[in-house]
């Protein structure tokens, strides 16, 4: 049974000790944040589904790339940039998975036997659903009334974990009032942490890893105490550690449930969460005490915080010639902000202390979904027109029929966006109403459109694209909510990654190189990488009515590349070399928009960031106009 909340026991005076607890953790404890992220998700995904096992080298493989390489193939040295040649050369008896795709006449993804870049597309189907999965059981554990879930990437979540972590404790110390003269014990038992200087001691269990502390004892032997280098002391790590065995938890349910292994990071914020999550993968979780925060981030690379990984970062190395995050500690906050710009610089005062306010949101669901295809070379008949169509108009078909059944929800409109070297334009017809709509229903809509444009200006193709538009009214109580017998949130189960897309799509495209085939994002035909999507769900035409309402989660469909990421925030799909400059980006956009002074996040209510146990109040200079350099992150956008 997961415990989003803890309940507290109805004996007469409970009430009164609640208060008293729950208000001594808001002014003692600090925030409570969890970054989870699923290790080498694609190949999880495929050895559960394959029966795979759990030594078997596995890598999915994306036409000749590898996009996902399992742990124990990582340790014969395989990497995801290799080829499918050097991966047999380091593991002979490596299991290859290619991801499933469509090809003509599928009304659905399957797992071809010999899938070819040039009749087949690639569908990322099998993880949207397993991510959705994942993603329910985490909500099952923090439910939306007392935390906040946010997906983060297919395969990577936030939690706001405060209330829910404090109202366990508060719910231990409440069920010792069960019992005769039950609340004087409670209330004894609580006095003794409380009244304590030292605050109270921790004992770190054997499955989490503490940064700062060594690693817990292999023994295996669940019995064996707590070693005494184990222990801390203080109200922060006691909230952490409740966090921890909540974690556990729902580590243990998606292993459980589901067959996955995850990574987890537990901190004071999310910038710290993540940071850490990662430092013992795989199948591991890492809590990072308030009071170790600045020896760990010491010796770490600046640039490895969020945000400071792109163009942010280089100007900074730039104008102080740092390197280390100590390197940056000798600044005062005017000092940066004379420099680097009133919000920029206050921002990085804090952040290279560990200090962030970021909150945890949950995002919204997409509103238009896409899939499209590149062509290298490019198409030059009608008949392969059809063919692609036919492949776009059973994907949209499929994929929006997995929405209505998730959420309820149907299409309003479909966009044809077609490029030749004469044309570059879309056009909108009203979407197949859902009674009478299948693959080829969609594809004949889209071929009428390409014959009111002209066959002829459309050949020879470059690239093609169709989306479901106007998908509105998230109900997030449909079938797939019921099949799995859990209320899911309607941010979580659309299993997708995102979904507003500014004008922006993604290309698909091909390259060969060093043997290896390559997609290229047609945008940047210098970039060796590769870069599709397929799959992008836009919505708003601009940034401002982005901004607007809440951004949902960004698609993952990179279909056919390795090397691309698609944004989180937007949806746009990019080269992965992109990443930093474009969070740069959002992080210019978010400091100008950062109005409002939000600490603390959902339930904490403490008002103030906190790092190693001092609380902080926001500087005047975190809100307010935006200067000329922010104007100029824009531009670059
Ligand atoms: P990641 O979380 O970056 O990597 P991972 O889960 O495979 O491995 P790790 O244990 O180190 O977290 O990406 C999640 C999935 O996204 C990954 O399994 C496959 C897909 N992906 C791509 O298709 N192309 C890419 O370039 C990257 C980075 C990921
Ligand atoms: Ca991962
Ligand atoms: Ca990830």
């Amino acid at each position: 049974m997961a415990t989003g909340g803890g309940q507290a026991a109805a004996q007469p005076g409970t009430a009164a000790l609640s208060k008293r607890i729950a208000g001594f953790l808001r002014s003692n404890g600090s925030r409570v944040v969890l970054h989870v992220d699923l290790d080498a998700f694609y190949a999880q995904v495929e050895m559960v589904r394959t029966g795979s096992p759990e030594d078997q080298p596995l890598c999915v493989q994306q036409w000749q790339g590898l996009i996902a390489v399992n742990y124990p193939a990582r340790a014969k040295g395989i990497k995801r940039h290799c080829t499918v040649q050097e991966a047999l050369a380091l593991c002979p008896d490596i299991k290859f998975v290619h991801v499933a795709t469509y090809s003509k006449g599928d009304h659905e993804a399957r797992y071809h036997e010999d899938p070819k870049y040039a009749t087949h597309k690639v569908s990322l189907k099998p993880y949207r659903q397993a991510s959705a999965r994942i993603f329910s059981i985490i909500e099952r554990f923090v439910p939306p009334a007392h935390g906040v879930v946010e997906r983060a990437s297919i395969d990577e979540a936030y939690a706001e974990l405060t209330e829910i972590v404090n109202r366990r404790i508060v719910a231990k110390f409440c069920a010792i009032a069960d019992g005769p003269n039950g609340i004087e014990r409670a209330t004894a038992a609580w006095e003794a942490l409380e009244y304590d200087e030292d605050g109270p001691e921790v004992e770190w269990g054997p499955d989490t890893c503490v940064v700062g502390l060594p690693d817990p004892p292999k023994t295996g032997d669940e019995n064996e105490s707590t070693p005494p280098e184990r222990r801390t002391r203080g109200w922060q790590d006691y909230q952490l550690a409740e966090a921890a065995s909540l974690v556990l938890d729902i580590r243990q349910a998606i292993r459980n449930e589901l067959g996955y292994t995850c990574s987890a990071g537990i901190g004071s914020n999310k910038m710290l969460a993540k940071l850490v999550s990662a430092l013992n993968k795989p199948a591991k979780q890492t809590a990072l005490r308030t009071g170790a925060v600045l020896e760990f981030m010491r010796d770490l690379p600046f640039t490895k915080i969020r945000n400071l990984g792109g163009k942010f970062g280089e100007e900074v190395e730039a104008a102080y010639g740092a390197k280390n995050v100590s390197d940056l500690w000798k600044y005062s906050r005017e000092q940066l902000q004379t420099r680097l710009g009133a919000q920029p610089g206050s921002w990085l005062y804090d952040a290279v202390r560990g200090v962030n306010s970021d909150e945890v949101v949950r995002r919204n669901m997409a509103q238009t979904m896409m899939a499209a295809k590149s062509f290298r070379p490019s198409v030059t008949s009608m008949e392969e027109v059809k063919h692609w169509l036919d492949v776009l108009g059973w994907e949209i078909h499929d994929r929006i029929t997995e929405d209505f059944e998730a959420n309820g929800r149907w299409a309003k409109t479909l966009v044809l966006h077609l490029k030749s070297p004469s044309l570059d334009k879309s056009r909108t017809c009203a979407f197949p109403p859902r009674h009478m709509c299948d693959g080829d229903i969609i594809a004949a809509r889209a071929l009428e459109m390409i014959k009111s444009e002209g066959e002829a200006k459309a050949l020879p193709l470059m690239r093609c694209s169709l989306s479901a538009g106007g998908l509105f009214g998230d109900k997030g109580n449909g079938t797939i909510a019921r099949f799995f017998g859990k209320k899911m949130d309607a941010t979580a189960d659309s299993g997708k990654e995102g979904a507003h897309v500014l004008e922006g799509d993604a290309d698909v495209g091909r390259l060969e190189a060093d043997g290896c085939e390559q997609d290229e994002d047609t945008d940047n035909p210098d970039n060796k990488n590769i870069a599709t999507s397929s799959d992008l769900n836009s919505t708003s035409p601009s940034i401002k009515s982005f901004f607007a309402s809440k951004p949902a989660i960004a698609i993952e469909e990179t279909e056919e590349v390795p090397e691309s990421f698609t944004c989180s925030r937007c949806g746009k799909s990019l080269l992965k070399s992109q990443q930093s400059e474009h969070e740069d980006y959002h992080f210019a956009l978010d400091l100008s928009k950062e109005s409002r002074v939000v600490l603390g996040g959902a339930g904490s209510g403490s008002g103030g960031s906190s790092v190693a146990g001092v609380k902080r109040k926001q500087p005047p200079g975190r809100s307010g106009t935006s200067d000329k350099k922010l104007t100029s992150f824009f531009k670059r956008e």
